[in-house]
């Protein structure tokens, strides 16, 4: 109860940050995007992660104004990168009840112009879940966001209850693989050839295909042998601060 009075407070104060983590291009061996995570600065209990307090927000009914909120953050820290010459896309995570909310779109787009960003380095990240739970608007939801510019990921794949038949549907442009199956690669055949089998589709698709919770040289390794796209993980990197992800930006440049 007290923390679902702070809640409004914080979305009022602004005592939200993001914390950002590299998803790293193996063919350019670049960093190719940062996923924004948010986090809480609580102003007694300190630095709260999303589990601590997304469960509340949603509860509460306040995912679309966090959404918003974190939109806009969003867009203003790639206005402020854009001035610094910093030209590198932000995967912001949409709360599955927003993201077919009417008006998303226009206050996207509003933000771009206030900002004067442009959409290709906007990124949006949502669960099979939340595109398929209405097929017919999901994915004129995804047209939409694609013809303005934006581009739109697949996160947790395989988690979900949706069938396959989306993914040619929809012009998404990445697919993640959920970290549960990446894990485990190295020591279970069905994991591995969960991981081989989303590659081959996503290839076959023609789409780009990211393997999310990569932890060790061997996930890495095997990832690159069965041609991955991208990575993200602790091997290269937890989700840092703005300052530190960008001083391994220029490190990695
Ligand atoms: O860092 P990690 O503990 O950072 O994130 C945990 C979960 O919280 C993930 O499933 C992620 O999708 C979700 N999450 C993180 N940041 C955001 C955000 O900015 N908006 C939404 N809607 N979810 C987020
Ligand atoms: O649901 P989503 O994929 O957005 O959530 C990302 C979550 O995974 C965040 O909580 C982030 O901190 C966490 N994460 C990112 N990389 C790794 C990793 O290599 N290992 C583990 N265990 N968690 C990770
Ligand atoms: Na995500
Ligand atoms: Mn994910």
């Amino acid at each position: 109860l007290n923390l679902e009075k702070d809640l409004l407070l914080a979305l009022e104060q602004d005592q939200f940050v993001f914390y950002f983590q590299p998803q790293w291009d193996l063919r350019e061996q670049k960093i190719e995007a940062f996923e924004a995570l948010v986090r809480w600065e609580h102003p007694q209990k300190g630095l709260l992660m999303p589990g601590q307090f997304l469960p509340l927000v949603e509860q509460v009914g306040l995912s679309k104004e966090l959404d918003l909120l974190l939109l806009e953050k969003a867009v203003c820290t790639l206005a402020e990168w854009k001035k610094q010459g910093i030209h590198i896309p932000i995967a912001v995570n949409m709360s599955p009840v927003h993201f077919q909310v009417d008006g998303l779109k226009g206050r996207i787009q509003q933000l771009l112009l206030k900002y004067q960003v442009s959409p290709a380095v906007l990124e949006l990240e949502i669960t099979e879940n939340t595109a398929m739970s209405d097929m017919e608007k999901g994915s004129n939801y995804i047209n939409e966001l694609q013809q303005m510019g934006i581009r739109v990921s697949i996160d947790d794949f395989g988690t979900g209850y949706s069938s396959l038949g989306y993914l040619r549907k929809m012009p998404i442009d990445k697919i993640k693989i959920d970290r549960s199956f990446v894990t485990d690669m190295a020591a279970n055949d069905s994991d591995m050839m969960i991981v081989k089998t989303m590659i081959t589709l996503a290839h076959g698709l023609g789409k780009r295909i990211l393997a999310e919770g990569v932890e060790t040289e061997t996930q890495l390794q095997l990832l690159r042998t069965l041609a991955c796209d991208a990575i993200q993980g602790y091997l290269l990197a937890k989700p840092l601060p703005e300052a530190e992800a960008l001083a391994l930006l220029n490190g990695c440049t």
